[in-house]
């Protein structure tokens, strides 16, 4: 006897997924010596792989997820559940971080006219970094540092818990994020341990000011 072959009427390819993981803007180990290589390997294969595949999940729960810009999704945070909450807001994180670091040296400097806002809200480019140093060090447990051009258009430092952001409607301080660091865990703990001072000291050899730049022109535009 022959057995009946089912077929489906059509099958969903893994292309479809809505969020997808952007390849990393440079090779893995093009951080070091600041971030090695195995840190950018898990950091971006299996932490914002997860927070992709955990956000395709909630699809099928919110379809709406598929047809909104992941800005948009953020603004609107407060309507969904946690788990959109968590892994969107890890997929827009991480990807914001990825592009605002290039390999050392390759990063530029402010512009003229972020040079200009810095120094008119922060006075110079040193308080701004001693203020964003401050924040990353003072977040308790997991989360984020951000320089934000706030709802005033001033430029202001913040920080924000586990996956959270400043798109958000649901956190305290929001604004446009132009610059973002990554102080979980595992974000630094293979190469500085206990020590995320020293890794966000050492992070500003990494900024890719040419896109910092860039975020603040978008966003003051
Ligand atoms: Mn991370």
């Amino acid at each position: 006897m022959v057995a009946t072959l089912v077929t489906l009427g059509s099958v969903v390819p893994a292309s479809a997924d809505t969020f997808t993981l952007p390849p990393l803007p440079y090779a893995a180990e093009a951080l070091a010596p600041v971030i090695d290589k195995e840190t950018m390997q898990i950091h971006h294969g299996k932490h914002h792989q997860a927070y992709v595949n955990n956000l395709n999940a909630q699809v099928a729960n919110f379809p709406d997820l598929a047809t909104l810009p992941l800005e948009a999704i953020m603004s609107r945070v407060s309507r969904y559940n946690d788990a959109v909450r968590n892994n969107a807001g890890g997929h827009y994180n991480h990807q914001l971080f990825w592009q605002v670091m290039a390999p050392p040296g390759q990063g530029g400097e402010p512009s003229v006219e972020l040079f200009a806002a810095i120094k008119r809200d922060f006075g110079s480019v040193e308080a701004m970094q001693t203020a964003f140093n401050q924040a990353a060090a003072s977040r308790f447990g997991s989360g984020w540092a951000w320089l934000i051009l706030d709802k005033n258009n001033k430029l202001a430092i913040t920080s924000t818990a586990n996956q959270d952001n400043p798109l958000m409607d649901v956190v305290e301080v929001q604004g446009t994020p132009i610059l973002a660091l990554d102080v979980w865990e595992h974000a630094y703990y293979l190469q500085y341990q206990n020590k995320r001072g020293d890794y966000a000291t050492a992070w500003w050899k990494l900024v890719n000011w040419h896109k910092v730049n860039h975020f603040y022109h978008i966003a003051t535009h």
